[in-house]
């Protein structure tokens, strides 16, 4: 199957000439001076953050150029699209990806070298677009840069957050949020479409008004916005194809209310400004009030129903009204529930708006739209109570009803052969419209299965994780519809995560195998493993690790002012701080391990394996449990760092602020990373895959994409520990067999007694995890302890033995083929989407 995937890529025209570069003759250097000079009046006396804007906006015009020839042929070929409707993406920072892609290296390097800069430094000024929370909107990112290096015609539609993920610092060891206001210095990677611009109602009433024979119904909504569209050109590698982000900012309808303002209500006069721009303003506000909960609502619909309008707008264009030809046209993938108002305004689109009658509609919207299921946390799956979604959607309110009787009466006929309780029961249990468990007088909409009955295909994003759909969030879906669900197991692109983030690793990859090829067929770098024993070979490996540790190691003296051990070894975990991903049974580890250390004489030390030890991840702003993880990560640090005895062997640092750009830095320097989410709850990760890539150790337990690496890499490589996802509805319903062990007794004794200090900080913390108390440790730490320290033994033991350590660590690069996205894209492509290649042939 993946010989034939393969296959379809390599039927491309490849030769027709890659058209990249700009129309612009003027040499680098000079566009870069003439950029400087007439956009920001700057006349030689540049400063770095000077040198990133000129490169940034010489560069802008070719990638331009690129884009627009890839449209015009797009246009010209009218091939099928898919469009990736998502709530974030997390693009990170755009000059590096943008020139490598589009093969300028070369020329602005020397460019910006003559100029007295150095490419890396002048990239490092440059804001990280962080329009996104963590895994699902960077590997929304990945994607359009696999879509766009496959020469899939596709578009990501999203929105223009104002403000990205907030900014985190550290105040005495405590996370704060800071704004993250990354536009002002302006934004050389978009393109304001003046001529795109989409009205976008809310609230209001609905009505039925007779046109000739026809009964139509009206929507007045009682507040109105406009999306204002900017395009994020997108280049793949190696392809003349640059496609397209299509972001959405939210503005007024009228510009400024001269009249109030006249009558001397200035209030009154800006408010329709402020309360459209409130909208796109800031990515996921905190949802734990009810006005928080309702602008994320109105987010969700404010970029749907734009993006829906614009796709329909798009295809009048070329087929009229021929709207049973849409399925061929155009397909959309919801990325996780949060665009699933797709479903109900795709319908109000073509049966309101375009007269087509509700049946013809349901046919065309079900084959148009299929959904991503990223997580099995309940919290994560959305459930609008009726009476906010009726008031700010009244008529999609009355669509999603419609939906539901239908599919409710279709369901009851499906299920004649049960005894009618039963048949209630299940019907009940599956209606898109419920009670909500906790609050008998609410009643719900449940986005998942509004997706679910609405889409043609529904994935998970590993496999253990699409099983866990099918058996258990969603099994009484499965059963009525099986061969409605798949998997499509994560990746991420090698172009960004290995190729331009860890270029000397590249490029030893390239001369061992005689080709560049790897970067967009991974599944090339197999050829390492006939590498992976010969000495002279590792050698040269471990050399690039240790110049990207020393690389950290100078970010970790920036930040906390510390010089590490370099041959210590690097341990690592990145991720957004949750309990389920159990920071918290890291931290534990590591003061176990500086306890022992105290115990040793100065000559037992002198054997044991230097670690330094790294954790970073921002907390939810209102989640208080992940918050005291981090603080007791920066209390266990002050005291360790500071321990003359062990200082030499154990350090732990929180990096604040991680995001995408710190990732970069960090994966490539990482020997050993740490992926312990209790079995069965992590979805995917992906960020396993990146360090698999940069051939770095894995410590994890079975579970998300773990397991399926492990499989790549061969299980004997990776330290695995823990309970497996079978066993832990068991475990946690009989609390008997849960395992316990004295030296968790005593850590949790250590926390209580303040050997950290803020001990009434960290009680919560201890009494969370105490697993005597029923319904503590839910995701069971202490149950997993015995075990963990155990891999952690062998990880030592291996670290010792240089040799294996770095077999296995060429064993990881050589088995990380899979988890490329472009894999992933092309199973969707064929499996999903029914998207083929359309490279660009224009000169
Ligand atoms: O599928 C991408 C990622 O999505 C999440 O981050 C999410 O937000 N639901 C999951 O938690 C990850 O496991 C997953 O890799």
């Amino acid at each position: 199957r993946r010989a034939l995937r393969v296959h379809a890529v390599a039927e491309l025209d490849k030769t027709a000439p890659i058209v990249r570069g700009g129309t612009s003759s003027v040499p680098a250097p000079a566009d870069i001076a003439n950029k400087l000079r007439y956009l920001f009046g700057r006349n030689g006396d540049y400063t770095t953050a000077d040198a990133y804007q000129g490169t940034a906006w010489s560069v802008r015009e070719k990638l331009i150029d690129s884009f627009n020839k890839t449209h015009e042929y797009w246009k010209k070929e009218d091939p099928k699209f898919v469009y990736y409707l998502s709530a974030e993406f997390l693009m990170g920072r755009s000059l590096i990806n943008t020139v490598y892609n589009l093969g300028l290296e070369g020329e602005y390097a020397e460019a910006l070298n003559q100029m007295g800069y150095e490419m890396e430094r002048v990239a490092d000024a440059e804001r990280d677009a962080a329009l996104g929370n963590g895994g699902l909107g960077r590997l929304a990112a990945c994607f359009l840069d696999s879509m766009a290096t496959l020469d899939l015609p596709g578009w990501g539609y999203g929105i223009r957050y104002k403000y990205g993920m907030f900014k985190q610092a550290l105040k005495n060891g405590y996370q704060v949020e800071l704004p993250d206001i990354w536009l002002t210095k302006g934004n050389p990677w978009e393109l304001r479409r003046d001529d795109v611009k989409y009205e976008v109602g809310f609230g209001g009433r609905v009505e039925r008004r007779k046109q000739g024979s026809k009964e139509v119904t009206v929507w007045t909504p009682s507040e109105r916005v406009i999306a204002q569209a900017y395009d994020n050109p997108i280049p793949g590698y190696n392809t003349p194809t640059t496609s397209n982000l299509r972001l959405w900012d939210a503005v007024p309808v009228t510009e400024f209310d001269l009249g109030a303002f006249n009558a001397g209500d200035y209030d009154r006069a800006m408010l329709e400004r402020e309360r459209a721009e409130g909208i796109s303003a800031v990515l996921y506000p905190n949802d734990s009030t009810p006005e928080g909960k309702e602008l994320r609502l109105k987010q969700q619909y404010f970029f749907v129903c734009a993006s829906l309008q614009d796709v329909l707008s798009r295809f009048k264009a070329v087929h009229a009204t021929d709207f049973n030809l849409l399925p061929e046209k155009a397909c959309f993938q919801l990325n996780d529930t949060h665009p699933t108002i797709a479903v109900a305004e795709l319908m109000r689109l073509l049966v309101d708006v375009e007269g087509l009658d509700w049946d013809q509609a349901w046919t065309i919207t079900t084959k148009c739209l299929n959904y991503t299921n990223h997580t099995v946390m309940p919290e994560a799956l959305e459930k609008w109570p009726v009476k906010v979604m009726a008031k700010m959607l009244p008529r999609h309110m009355e669509i999603i009803e419609v939906i539901n009787e239908g599919w409710t009466k279709w369901l009851a006929g499906h299920l004649k052969d049960l005894k009618p309780e039963e048949r209630a029961k299940r019907v009940a249990a599956m209606s898109i419209i419920h009670e909500n468990p906790w609050n008998k007088d609410e009643m719900l909409v449940n986005m998942a299965y509004l997706a679910v009955v609405g889409s043609s295909a529904v994935n998970g994003v590993a496999a253990i994780h699409s099983n866990i759909v099918k058996d258990e969030i969603l099994n009484d879906f499965y059963q009525i519809f099986p061969s409605k669900f798949q998997n499509k197991t994560n990746g991420v692109t090698p172009r960004r995560w290995l190729a331009w983030c860890n270029p000397e690793l590249a490029a030893l990859i390239t001369d061992a195998l005689g080709t560049s090829e790897w970067i967009n067929d991974t599944e090339k770098l197999a050829g390492l493993r006939a590498f992976a024993s010969d000495k002279s070979f590792q050698a040269k490996w471990s050399a690039v690790k240790k110049a990207k540790k020393a690389k950290l190691a100078q970010l970790i003296k920036k930040v906390h002012g510390d010089d590490v051990n370099q041959e210590a070894l690097f341990d690592i975990q990145i991720k957004r701080i949750h309990e389920y991903k159990r920071q918290y049974l890291n931290v534990l580890s590591i003061i176990w391990r500086y306890k022992q250390l105290k115990k040793m004489s100065p000559e037992e030390r002198k054997k044991a394996v230097p670690r330094v030890c790294v954790i970073g991840g921002k907390a939810a702003s209102a989640y208080d449990m992940a918050k005291r993880i981090i603080r007791l990560v920066t209390a266990v640090g002050d005291v360790i760092n500071k321990d003359p005895d062990t200082q030499d062997y154990l350090r732990l640092y929180f990096l604040p602020d991680y995001n995408v750009s710190l990732a970069e830095t960090i994966i490539p320097a990482a020997e050993l990373s740490q992926h312990i989410s209790t079995a069965g709850t992590e979805a995917s990760g992906t960020s396993n895959m990146k360090f698999q890539m940069n051939g770095c150790l894995i410590i994890g337990t079975w579970d998300g994409a773990n397991i399926e690496i492990a499989e790549e890499t061969g299980i004997e490589n990776v330290f695995v520990f823990g309970v497996r996802a079978e066993e832990i509805n068991q475990l946690r319903k009989e609390r008997k067999n849960l395992k316990t062990d004295p030296r968790w007794d005593e850590l949790m004794r250590d926390i209580e007694s303040g050997m950290f200090g803020d001990k009434d900080y960290f009680k919560p913390l201890v009494d969370s995890v105490n697993n005597m108390k029923v319904g503590n440790d839910w995701f069971l730490l202490a149950n997993d302890f015995a075990s963990y320290l155990k891999a952690q033994e062998e990880v030592d033991a291996c670290y010792k033995d240089q040799s294996e350590w770095l077999r296995r660590s060429i064993m990881y690069t050589a088995g990380s083929g899979k988890f490329s996205s472009d894999r992933t894209i092309r199973e969707y492509a064929e499996d999903i989407w029914h998207v083929k290649p359309s490279r660009p042939t224009i000169a």
